[in-house]
């Protein structure tokens, strides 16, 4: 350890806030968690977790699945029956990086729509995208939103948004999910609250093991009824899981400890692309940094983002290429101390690819 309790030659890890190690506190709970089998709804350390956490939400019921992906997938099975389709912005999570689970699993189709430029998605697009009642064309059923947009350069949706697209949702009979994954890091940077935030949705879910450090687990939240409806569709594609309780009691953990800091990893954000800014042949590529996440590009040095990857790995940088882009996250597990030496390894990289 250096004297600022960051060493020379510590990696910096950056590729994603789902790197994160559970905490101590996380792993006594997890050592001590009261359980049962939770596909006979047995288990207290889950149902405690699941009440807890959609009520935080604003929402009546909630349901603990083992990733976002499921969770997203399992309330895209609930709204919709093969041949419907969602509207969702083309950047999408779903769309991109599951798979496509929604579309092979369910046959459901997934109407892209472009976000605008601020990466906040266009509510007249959305509107222009569905479907019209005709005996030839698919019937939408769903409108979806992510928050933060992770493509979109972990963007936050606003309230005055989602009401817009509540508005569109309600005038054409179609339900509104938020896929959530970092929905805390988009309330924490809006000083609001989650439920707030997902007022207009009908499902949503978020995740503990994205910024919040919990090493497994999700939420599916809603009514009772979709709730319900949700817990069969876990069971169709293996998630119920038994005594699980072993895992929702670090998800308790990350949720009474792990969200008002998240303001701490957008500061060390805005610090890496103050840095990259200043750094020649590299420039943000993204509208502002408003979460945890960076995106930049490589092209003022001519250099392909994969490459580059290698070469901040060289320096002890660790980071994704994603198409024309690379992606920094923050989270816990970089400390404040790591950022100027990420930016100064970044700036070596950079300048052994100038020279
Ligand atoms: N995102 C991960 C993976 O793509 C590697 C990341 O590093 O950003 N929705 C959103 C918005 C997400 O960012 C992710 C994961 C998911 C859903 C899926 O969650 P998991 O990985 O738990 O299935």
């Amino acid at each position: 350890m250096g004297t600022d309790g960051f060493a020379p030659g510590d990696v910096v890890d950056l590729r994603s806030d789902t790197v994160t190690k559970p905490t101590p506190a996380m792993r006594r709970a997890m050592a001590e968690a009261e359980v049962g089998d939770d596909v006979a709804g047995d288990d207290p350390t889950v149902n405690r977790l699941e009440a807890l956490a959609a009520e935080r939400v604003g929402k009546e019921a909630g349901l603990f699945v083992p990733s976002g992906s499921m969770a997203n997938l399992v309330s895209a099975l609930v709204h919709c029956a093969p041949g419907e389709a969602i509207v969702m912005d083309r950047n999408a999570h779903t769309r991109i990086y599951e798979v496509g689970a929604v579309t092979a699993l369910g046959g459901i189709l997934m109407d892209p729509v472009e976000p605008l430029p601020d990466g906040q998605p266009d509510p007249a697009a959305y509107e222009a995208a569905v479907f019209p009642n005709n005996i030839h064309h698919p019937c939408t059923r769903l409108l979806w939103v992510e928050n933060t947009s992770n493509r979109g350069g972990g963007t936050v949706v606003t309230r005055e948004t989602m009401t817009a697209i509540r508005a569109i949702a309600d005038r054409h009979g179609l339900g509104l999910h938020v896929d959530g994954a970092r929905i805390f890091n988009s309330a924490v940077a809006q000083c609001c609250s989650a439920a707030d935030l997902l007022a207009d949705a009908d499902s949503a879910m978020f995740c503990f093991s994205k910024g919040l450090c919990a090493p497994i687990g999700s939420l599916v939240v809603g009514s009772r009824g979709f709730v319900a409806a949700a817990r069969r569709k876990r069971k169709m594609v293996g998630g119920g899981m038994r005594q699980v309780g072993v895992i929702a009691a670090a998800a308790l953990v990350a949720l009474d400890t792990m969200v008002d800091r998240l303001a701490e990893d957008h500061a060390k954000a805005k610090e890496l692309a103050a840095g990259i800014e200043a750094t020649p042949g590299l420039s943000i590529a993204m509208p502002a940094v408003q979460t945890n996440m960076v995106y930049f590009s490589t092209a003022g040095l001519g250099v392909p983002p994969a490459e580059f990857v290698e070469g901040l790995k060289s320096q002890g940088v660790l980071c994704y290429a994603t198409g024309d882009r690379i992606r920094l996250v923050t989270h816990h597990d970089v400390p404040p101390e790591a950022i100027p030496h990420a930016v100064e390894r970044i700036g070596r990289a950079a300048e052994a690819f100038a020279s």
